[in-house]
């Protein structure tokens, strides 16, 4: 765009070159796109991750045990809704929304007992979706 933007400014505008630059915008478009449908992705070797599936009114695993000391990703799936995941003790939340993968990287953590919860009102029984994620030394 600035390309775009100089070529106007200066005077020197040239249609080929605006052609050019929309099929590289629409190449980057496809992209993107294509990046967005990679549904699950690969994961670094030395990554500590857990996979936890968010499904009204509960999360699967709804207690995870990690070891402390080492960075833990946890990665979640929601089948139905825009689930929330609330961690207070870090300070920390995401919305998982259905169809993709959401990462959320903790850090390595000390030895203790974290809850976590949903946090987005998702019907009756969205009172009692929670978690606990357990560190042990
Ligand atoms: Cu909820």
């Amino acid at each position: 765009m600035r390309a775009l933007a100089t070529a106007r400014a200066s005077g020197r505008f040239d249609p080929r070159r605006r052609a050019t630059l929309l099929r590289l915008a629409a190449a980057g478009a496809v992209v993107v796109a294509g990046a967005a449908a990679v549904r699950r992705p690969a994961w670094a070797a030395d990554e500590h991750v857990v996979e936890i599936t968010a499904k009204r009114f509960n999360y699967t695993p709804n207690e995870v045990v990690v070891p402390a000391g080492v960075p833990i990703t946890l990665a979640f799936t929601s089948i139905d809704f825009i689930h929330g995941f609330n961690l207070p003790d870090l300070h920390l939340r995401a919305d998982l929304v259905p169809g993709r993968v959401t990462r959320v990287p903790l850090g390595p953590l000390q030895a203790g007992t974290l809850d976590f919860l949903c946090d987005n009102f998702c019907g009756d029984g969205h009172e009692g979706m929670s978690g606990k994620l357990i560190v042990k030394a």
